[in-house]
């Protein structure tokens, strides 16, 4: 039976109670304490995105881990408002992940908290996730959970806004490719061509995550030594983002990053609401930044959002699933959500009312697309989430169930993998990851 099919009521009702029998397994096993980890294998740490995600399938099976899973995240905020892309468990061994915190140094920087963190932040989903969660399973508790987590929510987006606009046009750049999610996406070639580093940088640390996953389904050891030396050089500098202009190897405005910040902000409208809170400055604040997403990476050539490099101030060329993100913003004009639906359902993505395989992370038709590596190719169930919740909010159901259809026949399939081959469906990476789960939960309690 293909994606789309209708199956007996009774064959359904049992597939489902299977995969939510699945999905709550997956996420039970990687509870920790206040947490999910990604992965027990490769990722033994919290991430910020992930929790995001995780969060929302909580918010389906114990919501009080939901509220519990972002708080301990937000607990691990620095001063400056920036919520750390990974939150590190003392109580696992400094060579269990690589880069660990030794690597990563923080706690002697001012500002940061007792427990050991990255430097880095990732994309900001947590208001949209939270509002989420919160609309899933609305309680008192909830709205007093949420109600808590507003001010860090909110200082977390004047981080980025007052820190991190280093192209002065009101977007957030990222410092790491590690901030997009999208590690080694061909988006960030060009300007990771650009840094200077040798593979040899890297005999004097060992990678983990090869130990856990095929090398070649993971970046290269080329990426690695460029995405240490880029955290050298943020760490030399103190995590500091003064005049990151003039020094810094890798600055990037990333469509994905300035969409989710941008939607976090009406995720925030909604939460101000909620909480008695004025939601006028938020609006404001999605409307500016929706205006300068637009302005700054869509490129009415393509029809397609892009990547700007601020090194060479070009928007690079590939034309990746990052590029279909901005449909997260409510407040997106016609003109580009139409140009995201004809680049969507072209044969780069491949999106219909009726499709076999979720969108892939890359332009199926490019020469350099990967379909095994990582972010190169492999379809990913958080972006697949975003791209879904995007057509949702712009009016276009059919596709949302075709997309949706087809991501639970993956998992169905496949199982709850970290990632999965975009032709094939086969599980790759993690066998038991955590936003998968997560999303897997949220897609079969909708549809
Ligand atoms: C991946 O990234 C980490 C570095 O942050 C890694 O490869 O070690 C990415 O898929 C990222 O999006 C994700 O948050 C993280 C944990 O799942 O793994």
């Amino acid at each position: 039976m293909g994606p789309g099919d209708t199956p007996p009521a009774d064959t359904a009702a049992g597939e489902r109670a299977a995969l939510v029998a699945v999905a709550r397994a997956t996420l039970d096993g990687n509870w920790e304490h206040d947490h999910t980890v990604p992965s027990r294998t490769l990722y033994p740490h919290q991430w910020s995105w992930d929790s995001a995600f995780s969060a929302i399938g909580w918010a389906h099976l114990r919501p009080e881990r939901a509220w519990a899973e972002l708080t301990s995240l937000f607990d691990a905020q620095w001063r400056d408002g920036r919520v750390p892309h990974i939150v590190f468990n003392p109580v696992v061994a400094d060579d269990a992940y690589f880069p660990g915190p030794a690597f990563w140094a923080t706690t002697s920087v001012a500002g940061t908290p007792r427990t050991a963190t990255s430097g880095l932040v990732q994309p900001p989903v947590h208001a949209l996730a939270a509002w989420h969660a919160y609309r899933r399973a609305p309680s008192e508790p909830a709205r007093a959970a949420l109600g808590r987590l507003y001010p860090r929510l909110v200082a977390q987006q004047h981080y980025l806004s007052e820190h991190r606009d280093v192209g002065g046009a009101g977007l957030a750049s990222i410092v790491h490719p590690w901030e997009s999610g999208l590690d080694n996406s061909p988006a960030w070639d060009e300007p990771l061509a650009a840094v200077p580093t040798e593979e040899a940088v890297l005999r004097a640390y060992r990678r983990r995550d090869i130990v856990h996953a095929a090398a070649a389904h993971r970046p290269t050891d080329l990426d690695y030594a460029r995405y240490v030396a880029i955290v050298t050089a943020y760490r030399a500098a103190g995590y500091r983002d003064e005049q990151l202009a003039d020094r810094h190897p890798f600055l990037v405005e990333c469509p994905l990053f300035n969409a989710a910040m941008g939607a976090a902000e009406s995720a925030l409208a909604h939460i101000a609401r909620e909480i008695g809170a004025d939601p006028g400055p938020h609006r404001q604040r999605a409307a500016a930044i929706t205006t300068a997403l637009v302005d700054r990476l869509y490129d009415p050539t393509t029809g397609t959002f892009h990547a700007r490099d601020l090194r060479t101030g070009r928007l690079t060329r590939a034309r990746t699933v990052l590029g279909l993100t901005p449909l997260i913003l409510p407040d997106l004009p016609t003109a580009q959500v139409e140009a995201i639906l004809v680049e969507a359902g072209s044969p780069r993505f491949g999106l219909a009312d009726r499709m076999t395989r979720p969108l892939p992370s890359h332009d199926r038709t490019a020469v350099d697309f990967e379909p095994l590596r990582y972010w190169r190719g492999p379809s990913w169930m958080n972006i697949n989430w975003l791209v879904r919740y995007g057509l949702l909010a712009h009016g276009h159901p059919r596709l949302a169930a075709g997309l949706g259809a087809s991501m639970i026949e993956l998992a169905a399939t496949a199982g709850c993998h970290e990632y999965f081959h975009p032709d094939t469906g086969a599980g790759l990476g993690s066998p038991a990851f955590s936003w998968t789960a997560a999303l897997l939960l949220d897609l079969l309690a909708e549809m």
